[in-house]
């Protein structure tokens, strides 16, 4: 099921870094069996004539996105385990190209031999998420979904609107969490994992927040770079891990003081005009 080369057409380094943060979630325990999901935009590196397109279509998933005609895309395969995508990106996930007609997509690179691989169960949204980015944040190329255990943990205290007290109890725990996710994290109503519903919300809180949180569920952001964008997941969970650890050691955490938060703005602000 192989139809275009990864070591020609510049798509190793992709496949490299979904490995990596593959096994970086295994190693924290954030992936129970096949929990989690990558994407990335690869359109740029796919050729745009390919041999044999149409053998590998499948008709069963109409897109309704027309703007995604013709894009590519490297995507975790459904019932996949991370721990296995770390060692084998091929045979855990697969490229995609959305075809002309919208009638479904081709395989065109992957799967290793298993012909019935089907993107993640979470297809839904990364089609959807992948769609709104075209538009809106035209840079990031990358989706993480993941489940890690200190902010889901955090979703069963505050729910989604009570955000702006979770993003104060985030920014206070940690130094970092002010100055690399000034907006802080959106908190998404619990949706039915997989479908349309969480689709559409998710793309409404992503208007002002890189990172949300599906509440009882996971943590979802989008980004530019693949490790980039797991260590803003990874910086948002240490601050959850710390406020809990204070919790259960049976103490309120101090926390930073609103002077100290004011003095990381000013921080963030430069930081983000300097690398912008
Ligand atoms: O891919 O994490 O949300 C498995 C999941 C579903
Ligand atoms: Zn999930």
């Amino acid at each position: 099921m192989k139809s275009i080369s990864v070591e020609q057409d510049g798509l190793k380094s992709v496949l490299d870094q979904v490995a990596e943060v593959a096994g970086y979630f295994w190693q924290n325990r954030w992936e129970e069996r096949n929990g989690g999901n990558i994407s990335v935009n690869v359109t740029e590196f796919v050729p745009v004539h390919i041999e044999n397109l149409d053998q590998y279509i499948f008709r069963n998933h109409a897109i309704e996105y027309r703007e995604l005609a013709g894009f590519s895309f490297f995507i975790t395969g459904t019932g996949k385990r991370m721990r296995d995508m770390a060692r084998q990106p091929e045979g855990n996930g697969c490229i995609i190209r959305i075809s002309e007609k919208l009638d479904g997509y081709h395989v065109i690179w992957g799967a290793a031999g298993d012909p019935h691989i089907r993107p993640t169960s979470e297809f839904p949204s990364h089609l959807a998420i992948h769609h709104f980015l075209l538009s809106h944040k035209p840079g990031h190329k990358v989706i993480l979904h993941t489940h890690p255990t200190h902010m889901v943990a955090l979703t069963h205290i505050i729910e989604h609107h009570q955000t702006e007290k979770l993003n104060r109890i985030l920014w206070s725990m940690h130094p970092e969490m002010k100055v690399f996710i000034p907006e802080g994290v959106a908190v998404v109503p619990y949706r039915l994992p997989g479908s349309e519903a969480i689709a559409r919300a998710t793309v409404e809180y992503l208007k002002h927040h890189r990172v949300v949180l599906w509440e009882k569920h996971g943590i979802l952001a989008t980004g530019d770079d693949i490790l980039d964008t797991f260590d803003v997941i990874d910086m948002a969970n240490k601050a959850a891990e710390i406020y809990l650890t204070c919790k259960n050691a049976g103490f309120e955490p101090a926390g930073l003081s609103a002077a100290q938060l004011d003095e990381l703005d000013e921080m963030s602000r430069q930081w983000h005009s300097d690398a912008g």
